[in-house]
């Protein structure tokens, strides 16, 4: 895993709001965490199916409930992958992507929100332009996610595009994701004027987003899946904002506006800057 990040792809990161890295994952490695992922997401697919639970994932933790739905077709999208398969979390709680994303962000921890595997089908729908970060149960100009490509991404069959510096200026209300790919720019109507850039990227690649920046995905007009895992990112010392999300009931219930969101188990700590001792 080559988590080598230079000062201008730091300086490119915070003035865009995304970066791709090419050369993420060697061969081996990408082998690897297509067979972890492929597995994880079967065996999801499988429980959900059952409608059985499962160390209290639901088998909600999938958008496929209704297959002929317009979502369901945009891509097979698998929360919290790690909570249910080994090999996923020993990928996940590698604490060398905290420390990427801590520098990418300039912060001094870093949690896990949640892992999610966003496979789009032969065929599949165009992901609309959405943000990230309002989703999520915590508002914050630093969260963001890793996205690693499984397959070679083209333009083709699903590739990233982003509005470049949109992240500077986004709010935190959140334009949800419709079936109109544009639904976002009728709330930021500033950003239409932004010319997006396409990420297209062998397999193996990582593309970093901040959760602010504009984005979405073409259509896959192969008969081949585009497969990622992606995982969100929450700065240490981020609070509830109130959203529930994919926070587990029980603990949402005894949550306040303003709580510091630091339960190892729902958020795991993956990286902390070691404190100069003097
Ligand atoms: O994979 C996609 O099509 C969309 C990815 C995305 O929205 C994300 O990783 O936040
Ligand atoms: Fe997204």
């Amino acid at each position: 895993m080559n988590t080598k990040i230079s000062e201008e792809q730091i300086s490119f990161y915070r003035e865009n709001g995304f970066l791709v890295l090419t050369d993420f994952l060697n061969s081996e490695e990408l082998t690897h965490w297509q067979t972890t992922t492929q597995e994880a997401v079967d065996e999801r697919l499988g429980i959900s199916r059952k409608g059985e639970g499962g160390k209290g994932i639901t088998g909600s933790l999938t958008n496929q409930g209704d297959p002929d739905a317009y979502y369901a077709s945009v891509f097979t999208q698998c929360l919290k992958l790690a909570e249910t398969h080994e090999g996923m979390r020993e990928l996940m709680l590698d604490s060398r992507l905290g420390e990427m994303a801590a520098t990418l962000e300039g912060v001094d921890g870093i949690r896990i929100w949640h892992d999610q595997a966003l496979f789009k089908p032969p065929f599949g729908n165009p992901t609309g332009w959405h943000l990230d970060n309002p989703y999520w149960s915590f508002s914050s100009r630093h969260a963001l996610s890793i996205w690693v490509a499984l397959d070679d991404a083209t333009l083709g069959n699903g590739a990233l595009w982003y509005s470049p510096g949109s992240h500077k200026t986004a709010r935190f209300d959140n334009a949800g994701i419709g079936q109109n790919l544009a639904d976002l720019f009728k709330i930021y109507p500033e950003w239409r004027d932004i010319e997006p850039i396409a990420c297209p990227c062998p397999a193996g690649s990582a593309v970093f987003h901040n959760g602010l920046t504009a984005h979405g995905a073409g259509a896959n007009m192969t008969n081949k899946p585009r497969r990622a895992m992606t995982c969100a990112y929450m700065p240490d010392g981020s609070t509830f904002n109130g959203v529930r999300n994919i926070l587990p009931e029980d603990y949402f219930a005894t949550l306040k506006v303003g709580d510091l969101l630091d339960d190892d188990a729902v958020n795991p700590l993956l990286w902390k800057r070691e404190k100069a001792t003097q």
